[in-house]
């Protein structure tokens, strides 16, 4: 019987899904505990694509090699149910959502099954699910109620288009990041979670964790830690006072104006009149670019004058306040103090506008550019002759002594908002009573449901599709009278703690058992794209540390190791997606033409796990005729397996276990696969094989060709499956090459070869060569002229 995927793969599936084989007991504690997560799928219309099955695949080997290892697995798998696309479906077609998404679920599910993945399905989450997102809301209502998650009046990435509210990592270029829509700001009451809060803790949680160096050197820079000062200054002429926030206090005395971001407060308190039109103007140029276009480096600096002059505090000098769209409100106090001498940005800027340049730091030439290396201070009475260290300190702490500073950390990161103006996300579990007082729904009104509407759209001016259902908007708490939040949580929510559910998916009383976490926590293995490196995962650690403080999870850290699975790219090298449809790789036709175990196998053997690789059906195929080779070895040629030793395969096989348990460990698979092939062509040299070695072999070989594994293990040994079959161990003292293959040629030609220890000497392998069979004919007859020997390698017979 040839090799039949399609026969094997669903004759196995089926028996998986029946014997729930791969279901976990959680409480059997028994055994060592191994939690292999994926970054679970967003389910999309298009179902699954060529990259998904990639990292799927790796911790489903991982997952399978440590069940036959003796450890209790958990393996889950779900869907992030909430978003957008589904949303947007829903506003074209008037239908509800969850339609189309329980479909779209529907789909992914099939294909995942398809593609014999090791998942426990009675553990399936959805973050749409009421069940699943009445914990989302619960863990909100903790934040709320600790003072975390707030509502407060703040600028925010406005998309028109999409009518929402985006965060920043969703922002690329002033663009929405789906989409592509124009982004602008705009000043807007928000739900936000404060996650700066967390931000040293999330800094020295990284000291612990097994992530790519890259990853957690992106999420160190996005939390930007900072260590500088504040300084207050008076506005000239008025009770105001602003703050700056600099890196540079030691350079105070060469301050010489400041300079507000446009947004700034005060900025409409301390303009003049004759001013005002300018400003005004200004501001509303400022309101369409992003942070990243008002920073740039290079651009042009622009900018207006308050009319106002702000007092140093040093030394008393009045300097002129300006606003320009290169400070940020978001950052620091959304002011500075600019030392023009000193600083790239301030320097073009003062010289743009002809403002003051005074150096307070000895090198360099102001009069061509700024100096922004260290020196010896000067200019500064009571720091002058000081270096940067001794000054900043000096002066952090005669600010202190003048009440008009102090020493501040800053952090880049910034609030994470925490709300939509959209319909298809978590309810945000609050009431806003008609006494003023916000109040959090109890724990016996959640979940709180999303209210069926006849039209899902947002609206222009930010209003939530909610507002459409006023029985559901209005309320009654304890008898006063409010208006539940209209906007929803974004699609970060669900997958900020999705992995805790999984551990404990049914749990009605809690979001899980306690004792379970504690057994389970943290996830041992984690893989998924890199693009998650500084949203989903700093934000579900952030949940993780926040519910550690409650009690409520065992651990800081949620995610043990991280590993980042590469992209597949199409097979001229270009990442495949939408805009190159023809390179799109379906994987519902490789599983239907070559086979889900050729899929997995080939996306394996691609290349390193990490690294991005281009598709090649040349190589699907050749992935194919290998597991076609091993079936015609195993299955076609009984009479070869033997239970007599075979010891010229012993090398090899105790190599190939040794090889292939280590590299599944270190997820080279890859490497493992190519060891699987040499192993399987000394099979196929040998006459004989040993038959625990052949069933060893298939073990193997399981995890990456599992159908092709169960089929071939089952018709040797008559086993009901073979997951939970003891993993191969390896035997050190066989790993000592103690045979060797040397080939004869005969006047350079190729004609046999024999096996010999690999100590054998020079005479001894000339005899071994002359004796060899298919060697006699050659020489038959002939004088012997010369014998060259390589040791442990060739033996070459000239004769004529
Ligand atoms: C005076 C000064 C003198 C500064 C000097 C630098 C060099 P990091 O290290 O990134 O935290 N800054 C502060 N708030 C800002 C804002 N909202 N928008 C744009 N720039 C802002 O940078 C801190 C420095 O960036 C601060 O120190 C401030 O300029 C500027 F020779 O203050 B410095």
């Amino acid at each position: 019987m040839s090799y039949d995927h399609k026969r094997i793969e669903t004759k196995w599936q089926k028996v998986w899904e029946e014997n729930k084989t791969f279901t976990t007991d959680a409480w059997d504690f028994s055994k060592p505990k191994f939690y292999a997560l994926d970054m679970f799928p967003y389910p999309s219309g298009v179902g699954l694509h060529a990259g998904h099955p990639e990292g799927y695949t790796a911790t489903d080997i991982v997952s399978r090699m440590k069940r036959m290892q003796g450890y209790n697995v958990l393996h889950p798998m779900g869907f992030d149910s909430f978003g957008l696309p589904a949303e947007q479906y829903a506003i074209q077609t008037g239908n509800n959502p969850n339609g189309f998404t329980l479909k779209n679920i529907e789909t992914f599910k099939r294909q995942l099954k398809m593609l014999g993945f090791s998942y426990d399905w009675d553990r399936e989450v959805s973050t749409c699910d009421p069940s699943f997102y009445k914990w989302t809301q619960w863990i909100f209502k903790q934040l709320f109620e600790s003072g975390l998650a707030k509502c407060v009046e703040m600028p925010v990435n406005w998309c028109e288009e999409l009518g929402t509210v985006l965060a920043n990592d969703e922002v690329i270029d002033g663009k929405s990041e789906r989409g592509g829509y124009p982004v602008v700001r705009k000043n807007m009451r928000q739900w936000v979670i404060d996650i700066v809060q967390y931000a040293e803790r999330l800094l020295e949680g990284l000291d612990e964790v097994d992530w790519p160096e890259s990853t957690k050197e992106m999420q160190r820079n996005w939390i930007g830690k900072s260590i500088g000062a504040l300084v207050d200054f008076q506005v000239a002429g008025h009770a105001e006072q602003f703050t700056v926030f600099t890196t540079r206090c030691d350079t105070l005395f060469g301050a010489t104006y400041c300079v507000l971001a446009p947004e700034h407060a005060l900025v409409d308190q301390i303009t003049t009149p004759a001013q005002k039109a300018a400003i005004e103007e200004y501001k509303r140029q400022c309101a369409t670019k992003s942070d990243l276009e008002r920073t740039e480096l290079n651009k042009e600096k622009t900018g207006v004058f308050t009319g106002a002059y702000a007092i140093n505090p040093v030394n008393g000098k009045q300097i002129p306040i300006w606003i320009s769209d290169y400070v940020l409100a978001t950052y620091g106090t959304g002011a500075i103090m600019a030392v023009p001498a000193h600083d790239d940005r301030d320097y073009a800027f003062a010289k743009k506008f002809g403002l003051e340049i005074i150096p307070v730091l000895e090198g360099g030439n102001v009069a061509e550019e700024a100096w922004t290396q260290d020196g010896v201070h000067i200019n500064s009475e009571f720091l002058n002759g000081m270096n940067k260290q001794d000054a900043i300190d000096t002066m952090i702490q005669w600010l202190s002594e003048h009440h008009c500073g102090q020493k501040k950390v800053n952090y880049r990161l910034r609030e994470w908002i925490f709300a939509r103006q959209r319909y298809w996300g978590e309810p945000i579990p609050i009431v806003h009573l008609d006494n003023g007082d916000t109040v959090a729904l109890s724990d016996d009104q959640l979940p709180l449901l999303l209210p069926d509407l006849n039209d899902y759209s947002p609206s222009k001016t930010g209003a939530s599709p909610l507002e459409k259902a006023p029985d559901w908007v209005n309320v009654e708490v304890n008898g006063v009278q409010g208006r539940r939040e209209t906007s929803t949580m974004p699609g970060s929510a669900g997958s900020s703690w999705y992995f805790l559910r999984y551990i404990d998916p049914h749990n009605e009383k809690e979001l899980a058992d306690p004792e379970l976490l504690k057994h389970w926590m943290p996830v041992d293995l984690y893989i998924g794209g890199p693009e998650h490196a500084v949203g989903h995962l700093l934000y579900s650690r952030m949940w993780n540390n926040f519910l550690y403080d409650k009690g409520v999870v065992p651990v800081k850290e949620p995610f043990h190791k991280l590993v980042h699975q590469g992209m597949i790219l199409g097979s001229n090298g270009i990442k495949m997606g939408k805009r190159f449809p023809e390179y799109v790789v379906d994987p519902n036709v490789i599983v239907e033409k070559y086979g889900a175990d050729t899929l997995r196998l080939y996306e394996m053997f691609m290349g390193p796990l990490e690294a991005s690789k281009p598709w090649s059906e040349k190589g699907v195929d050749a992935s194919r005729k290998w597991l076609e080779r091993v079936w015609r070895l195993v299955m076609e040629q009984p009479e070869k397996v033997t239970d007599e030793p075979t010891p010229q395969l012993d090398y090899a096989y105790h190599f190939t276990v040794k090889k292939v348990t280590e590299d599944i460990e270190t997820l080279n698979f890859n490497t493992a696969i190519s060891q699987m092939m040499i192993f399987v062509n000394e099979c196929y040299r040998a006459e004989k094989i040993n038959r625990e070695m052949l069933l060893g072999f298939i073990k193997l070989l399981s995890p990456f060709a599992p159908h092709l594994g169960e089929e071939m293990y089952q018709s040797l040994t008559g086993a009901e499956t073979i997951a939970y079959e003891s993993w191969p161990t390896y035997d050190e003292a066989k790993l000592v090459k103690n045979e060797t293959e040397v080939v004869v040629q005969v006047n350079g030609k190729l004609r046999g070869k024999f096996m010999t220890p690999v100590d054998a000497g020079e005479d001894e392998l000339k005899e071994k060569a002359l004796a060899v069979e298919n060697v006699q004919p050659f020489i038959e007859g002939k004088t012997i002229r010369k014998i060259i020997v390589i040791k442990g390698k060739v033996v070459n017979i000239v004769a004529n």
